[in-house]
């Protein structure tokens, strides 16, 4: 009898006696499409992972690892399906890129995809049908593994779900950054830009030129000179704030991104906010006068020293960096900054003079536009395209240059009226170094005002835009500039959980978002967020208007 009975156990695992509603159907971002059906599956000890290809058992030595973890179970991977209780991961190639398509039935749970990332997504959402414990990855016990039966049909609104870091203003580490890769993951963005070059650090190594990370790296120490502080660091003073990443290091993280669907775009800025590469290279400004600052640790507004358009080693210099750059990220684009130059210097220096005669070129804006221009010719010549903040459009756009827009949408419209493609990342709602709650119960932020509420609201495409101009957007950005925030566990109280709200305006349809839903499923993802031991923000979920 008891042969019997284990066979029987064995055959038809536990029965669900939970039962499902719409409400506990928590997922964020929201998916396009959800059926519930009554009934659930249960994991058991004996659930098998079913993976036909190597692909797809990538993705679930990652369940196992979690199962391991929460319920010290060892689920075998296996190559064929058995006749029940099994997870299977298998391709369909209707479906399109990064989509999925994850039908739960009480026997058998099953995700079909057309890529990783697909297959990727539909473990995410998988993963936030079970219990908020499953999350914490510490084992926990008497406690029902299951998910409701539903069949969830679901892809993304944008190609590019990004979150921007700024690693210059504060250096941020290794282990942060992959962390950090893992929430966007789990959020389903796909872009992770870093902003590796500012005045106030130069945070990767170029092997030609050594200096830009032996001096550019390093300022005089954060507490004991505020960024904000007019204080500018005379040349030759030795800093002990800042840090880098080595290309090897870059090669790790952009491995470890792309395997989860994360693709890294590295930011050289230029012409301006240049000031730490100019400290290790001075010939590279205009001017080069003896009293040559060192890496500020900011402030020192307007820097009006910015790479030099007029000489022809300035091209030089940034075509080499390129191209040990292009040599570390696979991405289609690379991003060269553009803001905020202020080119007085441009103005009177007699290098720059001589470029506009012989370009015939108007005005320093011009020059500005012809700088921009040229390193796209470079970029595109080694098959990568060029991306820049909005200013990029002043003076003319570059050919194929894609905009991000960040001083409002106007930029970004702009592009988009010209045939350009554009990526949305207006103050107004993508500024994560903004206050998220009332001023005087947050920690010391830039200023602006950016609750949760308020970020749930961002739409990429403009009203006004036609259809075909909405085509060339092709997604959003959070930006989270570092000035005001030292370390990676503030960085994470910036992040969290505005990133959330940020990827349901990237990732779901347009008509499901509704505020009142997605307040419900952030008490659970406030759970998950503490399970994963994720330094969240409460003060940004107590603002609703
Ligand atoms: C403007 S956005 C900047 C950054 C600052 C940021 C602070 C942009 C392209 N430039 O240099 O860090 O404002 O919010």
């Amino acid at each position: 009898i008891l042969t019997l009975l284990t066979i029987v156990c064995f055959g038809c695992h536990t029965k669900s006696t939970k039962v499902y509603t719409e409400e506990d159907i928590t997922i964020i971002p929201k998916p396009k499409q959800v059926t519930l059906n009554p009934g659930a599956f249960s994991f058991t000890e004996n659930t098998k992972l079913v993976a036909l290809d190597e692909a797809t058992s990538e993705t679930l030595e990652m369940l196992q690892t979690n199962f391991k973890n929460v319920a010290d179970w060892k689920l075998e991977i296996v190559a064929s399906e058995p006749a029940s209780n099994y997870i299977l991961l298998t391709h369909d190639d209707s479906l399109e890129n990064e989509n999925y398509l994850l039908e739960v039935s009480s026997d058998k749970i099953v995700i079909r995809a057309n890529d990783q990332a697909g297959y990727l997504y539909g473990i995410q959402s998988l993963q936030q049908l079970l219990p908020v414990e499953f999350e914490g990855n510490t084992l926990v016990e008497n406690i029902q593994w299951e998910v409701p039966n539903v069949i969830i049909n679901d892809g993304p609104r944008f190609k590019w779900r990004g979150v921007m870091l700024d690693l210059s203003r504060h250096f941020l580490d290794k282990a942060y950054i992959k962390n950090t890769i893992d929430q966007l993951a789990k959020h389903k963005m796909n872009v992770l830009h870093l902003h590796l070059v500012d005045d106030q650090g130069w945070r990767i190594e170029i092997k030609k030129y050594p200096k830009l990370t032996e001096v550019g790296a390093w300022r005089v120490d954060q507490e004991e000179l505020h960024w904000n502080s007019r204080e500018p660091i005379k040349a030759g003073q030795k800093g002990t704030y800042g840090g880098f990443f080595t290309q090897n290091e870059l090669k790790e993280i952009v491995a470890y991104a792309a395997s989860k669907n994360v693709e890294v775009i590295p930011e050289i800025e230029m012409p301006a906010h240049v000031t730490s590469a100019i400290a290790a290279y001075p010939h590279l400004k205009c001017f080069e006068n003896p009293e040559a600052i060192g890496v500020p640790s900011g402030g020192v507004w307007p820097i009006t020293d910015i790479y030099c358009a007029g000489k022809e080693s300035t091209f030089e210099f940034l075509e080499d960096v390129l191209l040990e750059v292009m040599e570390i990220f696979p991405s289609q684009y690379i991003h060269i900054g553009g803001d905020e130059a202020t080119k007085t210097n441009w103005e009177q220096c007699p290098f720059c003079k001589k470029r506009m005669a012989n370009e015939n070129l108007k005005d320093v804006e011009e020059l500005q536009s012809y700088f921009i221009k040229r390193m796209e010719k470079f970029i595109n010549a080694h098959g990568k395209r060029l991306v820049g903040w909005d200013e990029i459009l002043e003076g003319g756009l570059a050919p194929d240059a894609t905009v991000m827009s960040w001083r409002g949408f106007e930029g970004g419209l702009e592009a988009a009226q010209h045939g350009h493609d554009v990526v949305m990342t207006p103050t107004s709602y993508c500024y994560f170094d903004y206050y998220q709650g009332p001023q005087n119960e947050e920690p010391l932020a830039i200023g602006g005002y950016l609750p949760l509420s308020k970020v749930y609201q961002f739409d990429p495409v403009v009203e006004t835009m036609t259809e075909e101009e909405a085509t060339h957007v092709l997604g959003g950005q959070a930006n989270l500039w570092t000035e005001y925030i030292p370390t990676a566990e503030h960085a994470e109280y910036m992040l969290y959980p505005r990133l959330a709200a940020l990827s349901e305006t990237v990732w779901s349809p347009k008509d499901a978002r509704n505020w009142d839903d997605f307040a419900h499923r952030m008490e659970t993802q406030y759970k998950r967020y503490e399970n994963q031991g994720v330094n969240v923000a409460k003060s940004a979920f107590l603002v609703t208007s």
